[in-house]
């Protein structure tokens, strides 16, 4: 073992970022982000970057920024300080030897482990994962400010911009009339060329997901993600089996154990796979494994994260064989700030994939100064 690179601390920051506009999704409206920003620093000189971000604090899921950050401070970082930052592996079973669950702080410090290595060995995290097969990522972007004239306008900027030509609706806060009026109106002013998918984010029960895909498939819908509740696997099933638009799993699939049982009860055609969601970007390529083996289809997903998050998954979902449906990779872009000196390039509708070493990103330590939930009272802490 190299013994000059031994992790010597691990911390997490809260970042708080506006919005370019306020977006709206079933369970929540989102005008600003938190990124958990995670530093890990090692002997050799060597520091890695991860991030994980939820959406809506808890309105999304069972994690929040804060648990997070606690998550990181009181359990992971005093296990992995002083052991082997060279060795992935051995770290995260260590991790995952005493802490159960908490998949999102997981993944903020892999990632930052696995940029560390890169770093050190002078290689794009995707090598560290056996290579990428693709140099870019197809990315669609989220109509979601709530208005469709409004979805329309921004729609029509951002094909004429090249920078997407795929776009996901977010339906499920209001009735069923009212969501699929929505869709229509931005079915005809987009017109049917345009590739339009559906996220109701578990909204519907099972006779108005029934009513509702119907619709869809009649308004030429290409997708439809997570119709019903996540836990409701048998109603996900039947709806797969009833309809011919691909069903997509999204809060249902977390992890390979999740892609395996959906698999075996034949409970959707796609899974949106996320970083956080799996609890690392190793756990994620071993959902991708099982999907593959069950011929599931893949599709990039997002928890709407900065530069760090996204470029993390983009390492991931460029080393994935098959990515038939693309990505959601676009947080970077919703946020008016992050907290990197180079953000993300995003061109001819794709996320250009990083080839410098690590994550290939570099942090901008003013910004994330500037932006950090606690600078109020570390500038009286260091002022007292
Ligand atoms: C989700 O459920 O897919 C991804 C894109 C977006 O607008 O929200 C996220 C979460
Ligand atoms: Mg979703």
């Amino acid at each position: 073992m190299n013994s000059s690179a031994r992790i010597e601390s691990i911390d997490a920051v809260l970042v708080d970022l506006p919005t370019i506009r306020a977006h709206k999704l079933a369970m929540t409206t989102l005008s600003r982000q938190t990124l958990v920003i995670v530093r890990l620093v090692a002997s050799d000189g060597i520091t890695g970057l991860g991030e994980a971000t939820t959406i809506g604090g808890l309105a999304y899921g069972e994690q929040s920024p804060e648990s997070i950050k606690s998550a990181i401070d009181t359990y992971i970082a005093p296990l992995l300080q002083g052991s082997d930052g060279t060795n992935v592996n051995a770290a995260m079973l260590r991790v995952a030897k005493s802490v159960q669950g908490n998949s999102f702080a997981k993944s903020a410090v892999e990632t930052a482990l696995l940029d560390a290595q890169g770093q050190r060995l002078g290689l794009p995290v995707h090598a560290l994962l056996g290579g990428a097969v693709r140099s870019a990522l197809p990315v669609l972007w989220t109509l979601a400010s709530g208005d469709a004239a409004r979805d329309i306008d921004e729609a029509n900027a951002l094909i004429e911009a090249r920078r997407h030509r795929v776009f996901k609706l977010k339906i499920g806060a209001g009735d069923l009339a009212a969501d699929i009026a929505h869709v229509q109106a931005i079915r005809r002013g987009l017109g049917d060329d345009v590739m339009l998918t559906v996220d109701v984010n578990q909204a519907w029960d099972e006779p108005t997901a029934v009513n509702g895909i119907a619709a869809l498939e009649a308004t030429g819908v290409g997708l439809v993600e997570q119709p019903v509740a996540s836990r409701n696997r048998r109603a996900l099933a039947r709806l797969a089996q009833r309809f011919d638009v691909p069903l997509m799993a999204d809060e249902a699939v977390h992890d390979a154990i999740d892609a395996f049982d959906l698999a075996a009860a034949g409970a959707a055609d796609v899974y949106a796979l996320k970083i956080s969601q799996a609890g690392g970007l190793w756990p994620t390529l071993r959902a991708a494994a099982v999907a593959d083996a069950a011929g599931v289809g893949l599709y990039g997903g997002t928890l709407l994260e900065g530069s760090i998050g996204s470029m993390a998954a983009a390492h991931v979902f460029a080393a994935c064989p098959r990515l038939a449906f693309g990505t959601e990779l676009f947080g970077p872009l919703l946020l008016k700030d992050d907290v990197v000196l180079e953000r993300p390039v995003y061109r001819d509708f794709e996320l250009v994939v990083p080839q410098g070493p690590g994550l290939g990103l570099q942090l901008d330590t003013d910004k994330l100064e500037f932006y950090r939930r606690d600078r109020s009272t570390r500038a009286v802490a260091v002022t007292a």
